[in-house]
């Protein structure tokens, strides 16, 4: 049994729907965001940015700006010359090379995307910081611009970086087995091309930031998922020795993935104020954050799949051009490799191979949005294996099961070596199914016909890799992401008994300090109300390298768990030594440490903590005084969940439009710390993924404009589009670490976009449309059902 199974079956409060402790604070305004800290001094950052996609830059005239009354500085890439280095290069798989540029905080020479950032004003009223940007006049002589990836890597093409001599950046490939074969042996080999269009992770607190330089010393606090690299590449970036610098993610206002980068906003403001010696706000308005913050997906990918005529998988390559934009950002390389390391999904795939290739762009760096990597490949696979069921004339969850790795396969290693830790998918789609009774649906969809309505219903089953950490194999001796990843943790208790745990990782709304107190509760048998849970500060807690990649359970939580059990293991030695009893027979029952069988003979744990504070001569010979132990856990593997979801939708057939019915979600991330949170983590998700499939796009013209600045034109869906969501688990626990746990943050949007996709076309069918691309604009569905009909 994993220790959380334990604790679900002990009546502890791991397993319980505990209302998040946070949410008090952040749903009555108490919460302290970047934006609500004001410093004596502070001056306010505005960027003055680039309108062209691509130009050279002939001049900067600072001088109208610099003459207003209220300005303070004003600085160019120019004056920037004494940062010790660029912005950190990207990591890429081992054995890859590849071309790229330095990327400055303020453009040199050239300007590479609308958006680039060119100079940076300052004053101390923000409204006046940007007026006086209106005054900085550059002039740019415009250079031909390219906005799409496949265009971009045709002969002729203009270049991005002239210098690199091509667009391309890279190639990779990741596979196992004998495609050939597998190809020579398949009776139908279907072939689609896959989108998966660019989209923005869109915060409701865009990106921010106050950096503070005194005295040798720099704080800074962002709004961020990963202090502890923005510290680290800080003190490269300004050459700084780390002991000098602190960064603190305050309260954090959403992420999604687009806050895990080292910015160059976060470097410019720090020289900035090493160079004033005052302290510099900058806050991101939305239209930046939709031009400026890396975007995600932008993948497009030709598919091939082969099948026997019976519906068993021969082989599956998948080509991937993947749009880099304009720079490469830290993970910009790496974000396709995620999905190739599950491309076979949840099948039993005997020849699997992925082929990327990177393209350089004018558009808006990409990198990791919410799933990054996984939510692409999970489409592809699951959009294939429907039209591979059409192909073939077998039901679709039919043809699934045929493929689904069996469960007592596990652990079981897939076609490209990896191995997954644990999975039961015949168990979470038989419980998706007694929610959804398929027939029922397919009888509606004929009376909904007569009404103008056309009803389908989608499905996809699904697995993931996250758990981000084993340096084994994400570290340069692996085939990942290049650099070592674990976590660590602190458990304090201190004199009167209450518990401080220090945890490297670095929420940004999943509800750590809930989760991680009820597991420490548990360990140490008090109330998680008694528990604080300290993160996103390089100054106090403990080292570690963020929240991505949902990880923060199967590797944070874990290693708090194991420096809690350290702790509980003294204080068992401690009331044994006590009580005369063997520590071995000591256990936490009803908040106290008894002895088992003797529930009356026992200690609370804040009598065993103020004796081994106060009292040392009391513990037992040797033993240190106080109660604190620390973790560093680097895991052996990664953690797969999985599971299946379900999505009915409603379509116009006189428009095109999309309704969402239902959708229907059975996930799987080992036992559940606390189901409630699990929920939402799994309505963001879904949500998340329905704006992909239906709403949102981030688009650019031919010329490298971008087309949907602001939230008039980039639509994210509200409450008004989405239905209530229906969600189920099957729990299923991990090998990999002693809480059995596994991640579960981008479950939803991991899994929902194929299912979304495959009922719409779904529901087409009858239309004559057999196949379609994301986004699902109705004008886009209206064409597909006009072109299909012949033509209006
Ligand atoms: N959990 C649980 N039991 C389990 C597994 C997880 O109770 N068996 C809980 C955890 O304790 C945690 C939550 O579920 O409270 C998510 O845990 P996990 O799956 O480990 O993910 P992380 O905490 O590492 O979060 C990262 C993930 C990612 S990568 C993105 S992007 C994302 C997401 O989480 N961005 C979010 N969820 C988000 N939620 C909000 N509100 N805002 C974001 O920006």
């Amino acid at each position: 049994m994993s220790l959380v199974e334990q604790s679900h079956a002990a009546g502890g409060h791991v397993g319980r729907p505990l209302r998040r402790k946070e949410d008090p604070r952040l749903i009555t305004g108490r919460a302290t965001y970047v934006d609500d800290m004001v410093l004596p001094g502070m001056l306010h950052a505005v960027l003055v940015r680039s309108p062209e996609a691509h130009a050279k830059i002939v001049s900067i005239d600072t001088s109208a700006a610099e003459a207003r009354d209220d300005v303070v500085a004003v600085f160019t890439g120019e004056d920037l010359a004494d940062l010790a280095s660029a912005l950190p290069c990207a990591w890429a798989p081992e054995g890859v090379e590849l071309r790229q540029v330095e990327h400055w905080p303020l453009a040199r020479g050239e300007v590479k995307h609308v958006g680039d950032p060119v100079a940076v004003v300052l004053c101390e009223d923000r409204g006046a910081a940007f007026d006086a940007a209106e005054d900085v006049f550059v002039e740019y002589e415009p250079l031909p611009a390219v906005s799409d990836a496949r265009a971009a890597l045709r002969d002729g093409s203009p270049l991005v970086h002239p210098t690199l001599g091509t667009n391309e950046s890279h190639q990779w490939s990741l596979g196992g087995g004998d495609l050939e074969g597998g190809f020579a042996a398949a009776d139908v080999i279907v072939e689609r091309t896959v989108e998966n269009h660019r989209v923005s992770g869109a915060p409701i607190e865009p990106r921010g930031l106050l950096a503070d330089y005194r005295a040798g010393h720099l704080t800074i606090h962002s709004s961020t998922q990963v202090p502890h690299f923005v510290r680290l590449f800080l003190g490269l970036m300004l050459g700084m020795s780390e002991e000098r610098i602190r960064v603190v993610a305050p309260e954090v206002g959403g992420g999604f993935g687009a806050k895990l980068q080292m910015t160059g906003e976060e470097a410019l403001c720090s020289w900035v104020s090493r160079r004033l010696q005052r302290p510099v706000k900058w806050i991101e308005t939305r239209s930046e954050h939709m031009a400026t913050c890396h975007h995600g997906r932008a993948q497009t990918a030709d598919c091939r799949m082969g099948l026997t005529k019976d519906g068993k998988i021969t082989a599956f390559h998948v080509k991937i051009t993947q749009d880099l934009g304009a720079y490469l950002m830290l993970l910009t390389p790496t974000i396709p490799s995620l999905g190739a390391f599950v491309m076979n999904g949840v099948y039993d795939m005997p020849a699997v191979h992925t082929d990327i290739v990177g393209a350089y762009t004018n558009t808006c760096p990409t990198d990791a949005i919410r799933g990054a990597g996984r939510p692409e490949a999970t489409h592809m696979i699951e959009v294939m294996m429907d039209q591979a069921a059409a192909e073939l004339g077998i039901d679709r969850l039919e043809l699934r099961r045929r493929n689904f790795i069996p469960k007592e396969r596990f652990p079981a290693e897939t076609a490209i070596g990896i191995v997954y830790d644990s999975g039961d998918y015949h168990a979470s789609l038989d419980k998706l199914l007694e929610h959804v009774d398929v027939a029922a649906i397919e009888a509606e969809k004929e009376e909904l016909r007569a009404k103008g309505i056309l009803r389908g219903i989608g499905f996809s089953t699904y697995t993931e890799i996250c758990g981000l950490a084993p340096s084994r194999i994400t570290g340069p001796a692996g085939f990942g992401l290049q650099t070592g990843l674990w976590e660590s943790a602190i458990v304090r208790v201190t004199v009167t008994g209450a518990v401080t745990v220090y945890t490297g990782t670095s929420p940004h709304g999943q509800g750590h300090e809930t989760t991680m107190a009820q597991v420490v509760a548990d360990q140490l048998g008090v109330d998680p109300e008694n528990v604080e849970i300290l993160h996103g500060d390089t100054g106090t807690g403990a080292m570690g390298l963020g929240t991505y990649g949902s990880r923060s359970t199967a590797v944070g939580t874990e290693s708090i768990s194991r420096a809690a059990a350290k702790v509980a293991k003294k204080v068992r030695e401690i009331v044994a030594h006590t009580l005369e009893a063997s520590p071995d027979d000591i256990v936490v029952q009803d908040g106290r440490f008894v002895v088992q069988g003797s529930p009356d003979k026992g200690m609370a744990l804040a009598d065993v903590a103020g004796m081994a504070h106060v009292r040392p001569e009391l513990l037992p010979e040797g033993m240190e005084p106080a109660l604190e132990e620390s973790s560093f856990y680097d895991p052996e593997n990664f953690v797969f969940p999985f599971g299946a979801h379900a999505c009915i939708v409603d379509v116009e057939a006189d428009t095109g439009k999309v309704k969402v019915v239902r959708h229907v979600a059975v996930d799987d991330c080992g036992p559940a710390i606390n189901p409630l949170l699990i929920d939402g983590q799994v309505h963001g998700g879904i949500a998340q993924a329905i704006g992909q499939a239906l709403y949102e796009h981030v688009a650019y013209d031919e010329d490298g404009q971008l087309v949907t600045g602001t939230f008039v034109d980039y639509a994210l869906p509200t409450a008004a589009e989405l239905p209530s969501f229906e969600t189920d688990r099957t729990e299923t626990p991990s090998p990999v670490n002693t809480l059995g746990v596994k991640g579960i943050g981008e479950a939803g949007t991991i899994a929902a976009t194929p299912a979304i996709l495959n009922a719409v076309v779904d529901a087409l069918r009858p239309t004559g449309v057999t196949y379609l691309q994301m986004p699902l604009f109705p004008e886009r569905i209206w064409r597909a059902m006009t072109d299909a009909k012949g033509g209006a």
